[in-house]
């Protein structure tokens, strides 16, 4: 009662959601899956204003802008500009060493915020293998769960990051921990991490900065470093994350063009999966910014599409679009349900018209895969694997294979 009554104060005093006149774009039957079809998803090629998007202009000056904007305002966030602020960053390494017998170094640096309000620092780790070009990259995005950690709080092993595996394909690797950047509960609030560094904690409205945006504030920060780092090819630097990281890696790619490749493994609500499809067993709006559970990673304004999936005025097929032109890859697993997915999958596959304007190809799919038979021949990539939520070296291979594929490789690593 207190809960409906509050919702109801909240619904009056603050802008209403972004909800769909009606109906919209019509979607393929899935030939598997039928009773899993979209319904009145937001058409991408429309702005909200109901005009046709036909070019790349129309495209990059009016559609992206406008949904790059509700996204904003809407579910991640608005992240100061100070935040972003090159000349607030600096980088000290403090350790250095040989690893995996000698194929790669390895890396401890320091990255140092001077924000407007206070100071913030957090570690990177980074292999880097020793070939004889500047090697492609792939930044982690360490979220808790089977993360073990140095003393000074630097990622020192992950079950999620098979690094050697990772050297021996050529590919240099740097991961942070979400954790080191900003806390992963909600009554930590906004007064750990870079928040306070960035701006008092009095000054958050409906639409400012929660925990996904600090998250990939730290993936942009680890960008910043490998621009300085002459054995990287900062050109070729794709972005993973797992889960609550595949929601961050999503929101690094898009807010951040310097990444080549956004890889969302297994993100689900709030991350690559659909809303406008009825996939009971998922995860809901309702659920995911609920009161005890991951509000927190929102901005506020994201708790007004509880219950309203069906009727928003955008999905997330528009958040994957925002990265066009450049590579995204879609990993799902049979036994998450959780994450949904076939609403990843139809994701994927929706956000595709936005790689055509640039004369390529995004999900080249008719129909939900099955297992293990990656579909990789355009620029958005999809998997589905056998087994449950996890970020496995199977994932990690597949997300290699379609940078190689795109040529961003590959230097021979040294014997
Ligand atoms: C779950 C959450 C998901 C997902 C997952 C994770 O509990 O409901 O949205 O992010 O955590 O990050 O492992």
């Amino acid at each position: 009662m207190k809960r409906l009554l509050l919702a109801a104060i909240a619904a009056i005093l603050s802008e209403g959601p972004h909800l769909a006149a009606g109906a919209q774009e019509r979607v393929p039957p899935v030939r598997s899956v039928e009773r899993s079809v979209p319904q009145g998803v937001p058409a991408l090629m429309k702005t909200f204003g109901g005009a046709d998007v036909k070019t790349r202009a129309d495209w990059e000056d009016v559609r992206a802008p406008e949904l790059l904007e509700r996204f904003k305002s809407e579910a991640y966030g608005r992240r100061p500009a100070a935040a972003d602020e090159r000349a607030r960053v600096s980088f000290e390494t403090y350790g250095t060493c040989e690893a995996f017998g000698g194929k790669a170094i390895c890396k401890h640096v320091r990255v140092k915020y001077d924000g407007p309000n206070g100071k913030h620092a957090f570690p990177i780790t980074a292999y880097v293998p020793k070939t004889a070009r500047p090697a492609p990259a792939f930044v982690y995005i360490a979220i808790d769960f089977h993360t073990k950690y140095d003393a000074d709080g630097a990622v020192a092993t992950s079950e999620y990051w098979p690094v050697e595996q990772l050297i021996d394909r050529g590919y240099a690797t740097a991961a942070f921990s979400v954790i080191a950047v900003a806390a992963d509960k909600s009554d930590a609030g906004f007064s750990q991490g870079v928040f306070p560094a960035v701006q008092p904690e009095g000054a958050r409205g409906p639409d400012s900065w929660a925990t996904i945006s600090a998250w990939a504030w730290g993936a942009s920060r680890v960008m910043d470093w490998i621009e300085t780092e002459p054995r990287i090819d900062a050109r070729h630097v794709g972005v993973v994350g797992h889960s609550r990281g595949g929601k961050t890696a999503l929101w690094t790619g898009v807010t951040d063009k310097r990444f080549a490749m956004a890889c969302s493994n297994e993100s689900g609500c709030g991350g690559a999966k659909l809303n406008h499809v009825d996939l009971p067993k998922s995860e809901s709006i309702d659920v995911i910014s609920g009161p005890r559970r991951f509000h927190y990673w929102f901005c506020r304004n994201f708790r007004k599409y509880a219950g309203r999936e069906m009727s928003m005025d955008f999905d997330q097929h528009e958040l994957i679009a925002l990265i066009a032109p450049r590579l995204v890859c879609v990993g799902s697993a049979t036994e998450d349900e959780w994450a949904g997915p076939l609403g990843e999958w139809w994701s994927a596959k929706l956000a595709s018209p936005a790689w055509e304007l640039y004369g390529k190809k995004g999900l080249v799919a008719d129909a939900w895969p099955a297992p293990e038979t990656p579909q990789q021949a355009g620029c958005v990539s999809y998997h589905l694997r056998t087994g449950k939520h996890f970020l496995t070296p199977y994932d990690w291979g597949r997300y290699m294979d379609f940078a190689d594929r795109h040529g961003w490789h590959a230097a021979e690593v040294a014997k």
